[in-house]
């Protein structure tokens, strides 16, 4: 329904003025009762007295929308870009509106996407997937050949390393979309990368294993080619079908991707096309003068590859304005390890001096996104609100003092320090830094 059409129809009229009109009510019951997340109606509340349009009538029919989009209403819960970030949107990244979401998987329609060259068009006719190299058997396998190998269903969050990036010289962005959106988690339904490895014959390098290495590449003109320890790919990597039950989307990699649970984004090949088995690391352009971390003393860091523990409070956050006053109030957020699982999530809300447990929604698993809440009586003074998380190798997320102590002010990548939103009387809040 476009604009105009929501304009000729009555109903909808009616029903959206109703619900300004709840808005307005409930926040007048807010302040006479000053407590209390459910409120006792001081006035007569039509959606409560009359019978509503939506409830007589007849609703859309079920062919309506074959394949289904949120809401109209939440329209806004949609990736957004940041204008002056890169050159143009081909190589380019969006953000998640992780401020908007709940619980852990990211719905695929809002999950970032990142590419260096544009998210590209390949049918599964099309498809073919090359191991060669240090292989007994070099083999090609078809879209068909894949989805006959026994497969594993497994959730993961993918972050890129330069998720807050823009964040190492101080507090930048207004939103924890944009200071902490380059993330997802999804299930991925994919085939150990082991199982096509040893088909490849793989195993007969025995005890020399330890010192190869895997160099993924994608079908894209960038090709954004990595070099991954044969260790590592032998371990717990994937090459994934299907992301959250349905064939991946055409900007995640449709139709296959590799999946490197717990490191950087960048190595995550899309529209995976070949894996080379190599003595030695590629040194290509995505793991040298890219994807790498400068120190404080200028030099660099080679090969930081997995994303350690990080948090982020999401709502309430800039995006997220707390509206009802105070009184009961639901801080909510996520958390991750690339190392482990999250065992636990303490927030602060007077910036780091005093800590209190959050509650996990579920118990953390290896390498993906888990869900803390905090339910607080907010006398509605501002707060200086963060979250750390632990994992489950006992790693504490650092202060963002800690981190430039050793990284300096000049990094991009792998910046996991502590968030702080100052939430003010009003509600709205503010990406601010408090030194440590
Ligand atoms: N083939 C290919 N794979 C790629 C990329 C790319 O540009 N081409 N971008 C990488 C980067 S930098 C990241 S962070 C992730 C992003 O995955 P997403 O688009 O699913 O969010 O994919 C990685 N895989
Ligand atoms: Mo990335």
């Amino acid at each position: 329904m476009d604009d105009k059409e929501r304009q000729g129809n009555p109903a909808t009229n009616a029903a959206l003025s109703r619900r300004g009109f709840l808005r307005a009510g409930a926040a007048v019951g807010a302040m006479a009762a000053g407590a209390g997340a459910a409120r006792a109606q001081t006035q007569p509340d039509p959606l409560i007295t009359e019978v509503q349009p939506w409830a007589s009538g007849w609703g859309d029919g079920v062919d309506a929308t074959p394949y289904g989009l949120p809401i109209e209403f939440e329209d806004d819960v949609i990736r957004r870009n940041v204008g002056w970030l890169t050159a143009d949107t081909i190589s380019s990244i969006n953000f998640t509106p992780i401020h908007a979401l709940d619980g852990t998987i990211t719905p695929t329609g809002c999950a970032f996407e990142r590419h260096h060259s544009g998210a590209i068009e390949l049918k599964k006719e099309d498809y073919r997937l090359m191991i060669n190299g240090l292989v007994d058997k070099p083999l090609v396998f078809t879209y068909e050949d894949l989805e006959r190998f026994p497969r594993e269903n497994r959730t993961y969050f993918l972050e890129c390393a330069a998720n807050s990036g823009m964040e190492w010289a101080g507090a930048q962005l207004n939103g924890a979309q944009f200071t902490q959106g380059m993330i997802h988690n999804m299930q991925y339904s994919g085939i150990p990368l082991r199982t096509l490895l040893e088909e490849a014959g793989i195993t007969n390098l025995g005890d020399q294993i330890k010192d190869k290495w895997v160099y993924a590449e994608g079908a894209d003109a960038s090709s954004n080619g990595r070099s991954i320890p044969l260790e590592k790919a032998l371990d717990d990597c994937l090459v994934a079908i299907k992301a959250n039950g349905e064939a991946l989307r055409k900007e995640h990699g449709y139709p296959v991707r590799l999946v490197v649970p717990g490191w950087e984004g960048n190595m995550w090949v899309k529209w995976l096309r070949r894996l080379e088995v190599t003595d030695e690391a590629v040194q290509s352009r995505e793991e040298t003068s890219k994807y790498t971390d400068t120190l404080a003393d200028g030099t660099s860091r080679k090969w930081t590859w997995v994303m350690d523990a990080k948090s982020v409070v999401t709502s309430p956050s800039p995006q997220m304005p707390i509206k009802h006053g105070k009184g009961p109030l639901v801080i909510t957020g996520m958390a991750w390890s690339g190392r482990g699982h999250i065992t636990k999530v303490d927030v602060s809300i007077d910036g780091g001096a005093n800590w209190q447990e959050a509650r996990l929604a579920e118990p953390g698993t290896d390498k993906a996104v888990s869900r803390f809440y905090l339910e607080i009586d907010w006398d509605g003074s501002e707060m200086l609100l963060q979250s750390r998380a632990t994992d489950s190798t006992g790693y504490v997320q650092p202060t963002k003092d800690a981190l430039r102590a050793i990284r300096g002010e000049n990094s991009v990548y792998h910046n996991n320090g502590i968030q702080t939103w100052w939430v003010k009387e009003n509600g709205e809040s503010e990406n601010v830094e408090v030194s440590s």
